[in-house]
């Protein structure tokens, strides 16, 4: 497998000004018939190099130069290339190819989901459907005309606007499709199949009417209505904080089953999972409502961050990627709580990217080589790509950060750019310079950010200084200094905020402000400060840094309930638990008695007493730790200890708080009953800390807990208290009840394959004993497939990255297991097999018996026979 390298990038030799398609979809084959307008591109200069384009997995039956058609001796054809000669330097050439979706598992390019007939094409799956510059800086004007048999498919779709439809003999018909602006194939789209739709109207800012058509397969039709309400809200808000418009008259979702990634923004007709687009009370969590409307939003929004100003290559993914993160992450900041939504983040931020980041796969932002493009839509690409976009967004302001995006936007439309072109736009939009700051894009790694402090009561002068480091990465030993903003304020001993005032400046500039840390080591000198204060620092988490300050407990406990930022409380009480539960993991490991600390017991009862506090903020504090967070910060991860720890502190805190966490159950569920289900936020935080007080207070094994249990599983309207209250049984040693409750949830639900993703992945995320064997049984039931990549992530994708206790088990057969379903899924779906490697790429977090076991693994999938590229990349890297 070839390595592609940034420092390599050329501009296209060739352009394509027209593409001009023809699909006619048969259940055996299908016939793709291309013509393409084409000429030289003048910034490569004269002459006529030989024109080299992408395809694969395409069966050649007929091409044609301006009308002239070509022999075998007039080209060149290889396993993923065709090459010809232009004779002039404006040509049209013409190409029929027969393709199999039928069979297509690998789900790239054109595929068939179920009964329809679909296509995903980012990063590059358009060479398996035609032979084509298959490159985002080619950018063409596209029509679509697909052909299909009346009855299986009677709704035809592409991308921009229908033009033209008609009948065929034979009980056949078409529709042709005219997208009016130029993109690059990667954001082709077509559909074909029995849907129904459901269908709105948007005005525009410009007084210009939109249609809206969501569609989804017949029995679906009920679960559409929350997306479509998301889709409204997420056209509006760009207006308003963007000044965005939607451009085409027509805007199209279409959920499919079978898809490998969340969602796909392909211009005018955004192809989702159903997973993130179907919704409604009964079948779907809050959760997944929360999850449905940032997706819906995450791809409204490519619509101008990544179509109409695209990437020039793909190393350039985080241009798009990491601004439409940023930009879904603030809607959803906007549409729901703002605190909230911020712990969720880097609460993901820092178990998962941190973890890629510290591992064999780590790269920058903006990687300077790939083998399979496909590895690289990664979390260090999508998340820390948000947060370098946000840290813009903090170091220019709001409206500092608008002007940028107006720039970009208006100097960049319907162009290919690059990450510097963003960069610049900010530049040049606010008179600044990013040139250090550009180090974030380039430089792979998480910065250590050590901070201590001194006081000094005769001058009345609080310092605080700053060291930054940062890990040596695969390729990158040594880093140069990133530019950290630092959000803080100074506590005093009432828990106010300081007024802020740096030696130098004429007067304090409020008690909240964003220091840039720019050098390797850096103290700031604050006056005027009159008793030793306690520093809050790096609010809402305002750079993705491990910041270190030696704060004791009770400090922490004072930070819990007196920072002004919300945030910043949160993150006290993480840091509070984690110097807990280290201590209960170190106990452990010596063979000792394990004791808890009772001022976590005294924080978290604080929280739960008081009536006044955000619900949903309650939960999100009395919510420990994960194990897998507990793993990434530990320089070697005792498995059994962190389960053991974190296992005891749940059952110690369930026991001392019974009484506190059963109120607040018990009025919630309450509620619940008089209310019915309610989509509002505030009976979203209740269901929420209901259901996490139900979880603590199972721990008690009390028969008064089986029974408010499966009086909320039984008696519920929704999936929210449903689901929990069926966890909470999966995790409880009541046999009967839990064998009794999967079942008959089972039988309930077994026709929606998204809830039974939900009921496979509860089991598959159970901690107790048996958990591989029963992962194992459960591949066998009807409901699940290895080709759905859904199932595969709900079942053996929570299993490996939710279930560390049972997938590490000491003998290796956790790890055996996941291998050898890479391996099959290897021949089936490339980046879905390669996604679920993850998992074994940790293997140097472990101690040495397991690190043998799992490098012994990788070494097996190395050794299987064909690799593809996807699988090689990963397994080769982590072995390196
Ligand atoms: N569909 C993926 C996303 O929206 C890739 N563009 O992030
Ligand atoms: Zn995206």
């Amino acid at each position: 497998p070839k390595v592609i390298y940034l420092k390599d990038y050329q501009a296209p030799e060739y352009l394509i000004d027209e593409t001009n398609l023809t699909f006619e979809l048969y259940e055996d084959h299908t016939l793709v018939h291309a013509q393409l307008v084409m000429r030289r591109n003048p910034e490569r200069g004269e002459g006529l190099p030989p024109l080299v384009l992408d395809g694969q997995q395409l069966e050649l039956l007929s091409l044609s130069m301006d009308d002239r058609e070509l022999g075998a001796a007039d080209y060149q054809l290889e396993d993923s290339h065709l090459t010809l000669q232009p004779v002039a330097a404006s040509f049209t050439l013409d190409s029929t190819v027969r393709i199999h979706p039928e069979t297509n598992t690998a789900l790239e390019g054109l595929y068939k989901s179920g009964k329809m007939f679909c296509t995903q094409c980012e990063a590059e799956g358009f060479r398996k459907i035609t032979y084509y510059l298959d490159r985002p800086d080619v950018m063409s004007k596209f029509t679509t005309t697909v052909s299909a048999e009346q009855h299986r498919y009677p709704v035809l779709l592409s991308n921009g606007n229908p033009v033209a439809s008609g009948a065929e003999e034979g009980g056949r018909h078409w529709a042709t499709w005219e997208d009016p602006f130029k993109k690059p194939a990667y954001l082709f789209a077509l559909v074909a199949g029995d849907l129904w739709c459901v269908e709105d109207s948007f005005t525009t800012m410009t007084q210009r009417e939109v249609a809206l058509r969501i569609y989804v397969e017949p029995e679906n039709i009920d679960k559409v209505q929350h997306a479509m309400d998301s889709l409204k809200k997420s056209m509006r808000w760009d207006e308003e904080v963007y000044g965005r418009e939607y451009d085409l008259d027509i805007f199209m979702i279409v959920a499919v089953n079978d898809f490998n990634m969340g969602a796909m923004e392909n211009k005018g007709l955004n192809i989702f999972n159903s997973s993130c687009v179907l919704a409604k009370a009964e079948t779907a969590t809050d959760a997944a409502h929360q999850r449905v409307e940032a997706v819906v939003a995450h791809e409204y929004f490519h619509n101008w961050s990544g179509n109409r100003v695209t990437c020039r290559d793909w190393f350039q993914l985080s241009l798009k990627e990491g601004f439409t993160v940023f930009r879904d992450a603030e809607f959803s900041a906007d549409m729901n709580s703002r605190t909230v939504k911020r712990i969720e983040d880097v609460a993901f931020l820092r178990t998962n990217q941190f973890a890629e980041d510290a591992g064999p796969m780590a790269h920058p932002v903006r990687p300077d080589s790939f083998i399979e493009i496909s590895n690289f839509y990664t979390l260090t690409v999508y998340e820390k790509g948000s947060e370098v976009v946000r840290m813009i967004h903090t170091l220019l302001g709001a409206e500092g950060f608008r002007k940028g995006t107006d720039l970009y936007f208006e100097r960049h439309d319907g162009q290919a750019v690059t990450c510097d072109d963003f960069i610049k736009a900010m530049e040049d939009a606010n008179g600044v310079d990013l040139a250090q700051f550009k180090r974030w894009y380039s430089q792979s790694g998480t910065p250590r950010l050590q901070v201590e402090d001194s006081f000094n009561a005769a001058a009345k002068t609080y310092s605080l200084t700053f060291r930054q480091s940062c890990p040596a990465t695969p390729g990158q030993k040594d880093k140069q200094p990133f530019v950290i903003p630092v959000e803080l304020g100074l506590l005093d001993a009432a828990g106010n905020d300081l007024p802020l005032r740096l030696a130098g400046e004429a007067k304090a500039q409020g008690g909240n402000r964003v220091l840039s840390v720019t050098e390797a080591e850096q103290t700031f000198t604050f006056v005027d400060i009159a008793e030793r204060p306690l520093p809050s620092l790096l609010r809402g988490f305002s750079a993705p840094v491990k910041l270190a300050f030696p704060y004791d407990r009770d400090q922490l406990m004072f930070l819990m309930q007196h920072d002004s930022d919300g945030f910043n409380r949160w993150e006290a009480g993480q840091q509070l638990s984690v110097q807990v539960l280290q201590e209960l993991i170190g106990q452990h490991q010596r063979g000792e008695k394990l004791v808890l600390d009772p001022r976590l017991i005294t924080a978290f009862r604080t929280l739960l007493e008081d009536e006044s506090l955000d619900q949903a903020m309650v939960a999100e504090m009395l919510s420990l730790p994960s194990e897998a967070y507990l793993t990434e910060i530990s320089d070697v991860a005792d498995v059994d200890a962190i389960h053991a720890a974190r296992e005891f502190a749940r059952q110690s805190i369930g026991e001392a708080l019974f009484q506190p966490l059963l109120a607040r159950f018990q009025a919630n569920r309450s509620l619940s009953r008089a209310t019915g289900y309610v989509a509002e936020a505030a009976h979203i935080a209740r269901r929420t800390l209901q259901n996490i007080a139900l979880s603590y207070l199972m721990q008690s094994g009390k028969a008064e807990v089986l029974e408010a249990c499966l009086e909320q599983f039984n008696g519920c309207d929704n999936m929210t208290e449903r689901l929990s209250a069926l966890a909470v049984l999966v995790n409880s040693g009541f046999e009967q009840e839990k064998a009794d409750a999967l079942a008959r949830f089972a039988d309930y639900f077994k026709d929606d394959p998204l809830v039974m993703d939900q009921w496979f992945s509860v089991q598959a995320g159970c901690g107790l004993p048996g958990g591989l064997e029963r992962v194992q049984a459960l591949m066998a039931h009807p409901a699940f497939t290895l080709k759905n990549p859904n199932k595969v992530r709900a079942l053996i994708g929570a299993f490996a990255n939710q279930n560390l206790v049972n997938f590490h088990r000491a003998d290796g057969a956790g790890y055996r297991f996941l291998a050898d379903h890479v391996i099959t899924l290897n021949a089936l779906n490339p980046q879905i097999a390669s996604r679920q490697l993850a998992p074994l790429t940790r293997w140097r977090k472990y101690d040495a018996s397991r690190q043998q076991l799992m490098k012994a693994e990788l070494e097996r999938i190395l050794a299987s026979g064909e690799l593809s590229s996807d699988v090689f990349e990963v397994v080769s890297k982590s072995l390196a």
